[in-house]
């Protein structure tokens, strides 16, 4: 049966191979067969401080990756979010039917906010109520996402149960499914296997971003943090060590080869040969996009385009949502 779905990235820095092995590859994937949205969330992006220009050029450079990707923007829905204002009316909403409590618990906030909590955005904390009124108000049934979102997701799925509940309306608003990869699906900081790669992370080394060129991609993994171990034997020595088993792990998304067959693979060698090999790898799979990244962003014209027509599409199905929704709250819908 066809899924609806529906996912978004953030335009806050440079796109990075956690964001395509953990979110973007899926979404090319799920494009056949399924109606697909997928949004640039620059009301996410905003959550923390961003440089207006830097904004700007980030969204239009989101839209470019997708693209270079392999979406396809006939098929899917591709928009940017602060564009369809349903987004924001219906957070609000829904910033009140959720509980402080559900909150207090999202483990994203206690990282990003760091140790300085009171220095924080208020977009910051309530984020992922955001995140769910972007989902239930196109009615997604399935939500592909890294692993780093699933706390998000079941809260996003309690929201849904409560509005239904709180005003009788049993499946008015769809509960959505995840789409989590099984394996793979958290990559890791180069510089600290512990810490997700981030696009907000000061240091450059710490991630593979996709328009990086051949030989900053060989320096970056060459530079990769390893221990000074010998090879592990086996999946339980490597599930102890952090750099070796994130380095593995993208080995592994990117030939799509077992944990087992990569160790075997790798046996008695040291991590050189490893990193020679992925960054083989990763510069046949990365440096096409980065390459497409590059000459689509030479015609800015045709992304806003591209933008533009996914922007009307959206707001079209959002709106129409938004005003069912309004009349279960009972607002005098008079537009
Ligand atoms: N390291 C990662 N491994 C696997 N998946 C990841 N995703 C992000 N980082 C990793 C997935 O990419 C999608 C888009 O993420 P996002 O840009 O909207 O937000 P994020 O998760 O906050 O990503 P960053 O890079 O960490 O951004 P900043 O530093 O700006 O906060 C999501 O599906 C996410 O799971």
């Amino acid at each position: 049966m066809k899924k609806k779905i529906f996912s978004g990235v953030q335009p806050s820095g440079n796109l990075h191979l956690g964001n395509y092995l953990g979110a973007i590859k899926n979404f090319v994937n799920l494009q056949n067969g399924n109606d697909c949205i997928y949004c640039v969330v620059d009301l996410h992006a905003i959550t923390s401080k961003q440089d207006p220009k830097l904004l700007n050029l980030n969204s239009i450079e989101t839209v470019a990756t997708f693209l270079a990707s392999g979406l396809d923007s006939k098929k899917n829905i591709i928009f940017n979010q602060s564009s369809v204002s349903a987004h924001a009316e219906f957070a609000w909403i829904l910033n009140c039917v959720s509980r402080v409590g559900w909150i207090n618990r999202m483990t994203q906030f206690k990282e990003k906010a760091g140790t300085n909590k009171e220095n924080a955005s208020v977009g910051l904390y309530v984020y992922p109520v955001l995140m769910a009124a972007d989902i239930l108000l196109y009615d997604a049934s399935h939500v592909p996402v890294g692993n780093d979102q699933k706390q998000h997701l079941e809260l996003t799925r309690d929201i849904a149960q409560k509005f239904n509940n709180d005003f009788s309306c049993e499946g008015f608003i769809k509960v959505p499914e995840p789409i989590i990869q099984k394996e793979f699906s958290r990559i890791m900081s180069l510089k600290d296997g512990q810490k997700k790669m981030s696009k907000s992370d000061l240091s450059e080394q710490s991630r593979i971003n996709l328009n990086d060129d051949k030989d900053t991609i060989i320096n970056k993994i060459k530079k990769a943090k390893t221990d000074s171990s010998a090879f592990p034997a086996n999946k339980e020595d490597l599930d102890k060590r952090p750099e070796a088993k994130n380095l593995i792990n993208i080995y592994c998304s990117i030939s799509e080869k077992t944990i087992e067959n990569a160790i075997s693979e790798f046996q008695g060698k040291n991590f050189s040969f490893l990193k020679d090999r992925l960054s083989d790898l990763i510069v046949e799979k990365i440096c096409p996009i980065g390459n497409e990244i590059r000459k689509l962003l030479k015609d800015k014209e045709y992304l806003l385009n591209v933008l533009k027509e996914g922007n009307q599409r959206a707001n079209a199905i959002a709106q129409i949502k938004l005003r069912k929704i309004y009349d279960k709250i009972g607002f005098l819908n008079l537009i």
